[in-house]
C-alpha cells in the first residue's frame, strides 16, 4: 500500500515535471517610473514563460496580462536574454537591477515583432501574446541555450527611454525552462524504477 502511494507520488511528479514553467507577477505592481497610462491592464504582467525545446531548436515566449492586448497600439513586450555576454543592470535606475540581456525579442500587440534586425510573428489572444522564435536567431554568446536567463517587461511603444518600462516579469532574469527536460525525466523514471524494484523484492519476500 505504502510503495503504491510513493508509485503515484512519483507519476504525479512524472506528470508536472511534463508541464510548462510559467513565472507568475503580482498585480497591480507598475513601477512608479512608469510614464504611460497606469490604468491600461494590458500593461500589467501577470506571467511569462520562456522555454528552450532543445528537438525543435526554437525558444517558446508566452506572457499574460491583466488586459486584453490587441486593443492597445503602444502596447509591446520584451523578452530580454542574457545568452552569456550580457553586463550591467540596464535598469537600475529604475529600481530593477536584477534584469540584464545581450539580446531581445521585442512583440508587438499587432502581432509583429523583432529579434535584432529580423522580423517575427507573434500571436495575440485575449490576455496573452505567444511566440516561436528559432534559436538560430539568438545565437549563444557563451551559454547553451538551454542555460539562457530572460527577464519580460511590457513597454508603451509611444514613449521613449525607461520611462516607456510599464511592468516587469520576472523581476530578476531566470533560467529558460526546458522541455522535454531531458535529466529531470532520467531521474525521475530512474525513481520509479527503484520504487517498482522494491515493490517487487517485497513482494517476493512475503511469498
Ligand atoms: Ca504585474
Ligand atoms: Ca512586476
Amino acid at each position: 500500500m505504502k510503495t503504491t502511494a510513493t508509485s503515484l507520488a512519483v507519476i504525479a511528479l512524472l506528470l508536472a515535471a511534463g508541464q510548462a514553467h510559467a513565472v507568475s507577477d503580482p498585480a497591480g505592481d507598475l513601477p512608479a517610473s512608469f510614464a504611460g497610462d497606469r490604468t491600461v491592464a494590458a500593461f500589467d504582467i501577470l506571467s511569462a514563460e520562456a522555454t528552450f525545446d532543445a528537438e525543435a531548436g526554437t525558444f517558446l515566449l508566452h506572457a499574460h496580462t491583466a488586459g486584453p492586448i490587441a486593443d492597445i497600439a503602444a502596447a509591446a513586450y520584451v523578452f530580454g536574454f542574457d545568452r552569456g555576454a550580457a553586463t550591467g543592470s540596464p535598469f537600475a535606475g529604475i529600481g530593477v537591477p536584477g534584469v540584464t540581456f545581450d539580446a531581445a525579442v521585442l512583440l508587438r500587440s499587432n502581432g509583429t515583432g523583432t529579434v535584432g534586425g529580423t522580423p517575427l510573428v507573434d500571436r495575440v489572444e485575449g490576455n496573452d501574446i505567444f511566440a516561436t522564435v528559432p534559436v538560430s536567431l539568438l545565437p549563444s554568446t557563451g551559454f547553451a541555450p538551454e542555460i539562457f536567463t530572460w527577464a519580460l517587461w511590457s513597454i508603451d511603444t509611444s514613449i521613449t527611454g525607461n520611462t516607456r518600462n510599464a511592468d516587469f516579469g520576472p523581476d530578476a532574469n531566470v533560467r529558460v525552462a526546458a522541455v522535454p527536460e531531458p535529466q529531470t525525466w532520467a531521474v525521475l523514471l530512474a525513481g520509479l524504477g527503484i520504487v517498482t524494484g522494491v515493490a517487487r523484492r517485497r513482494s517476493r519476500a512475503r511469498a
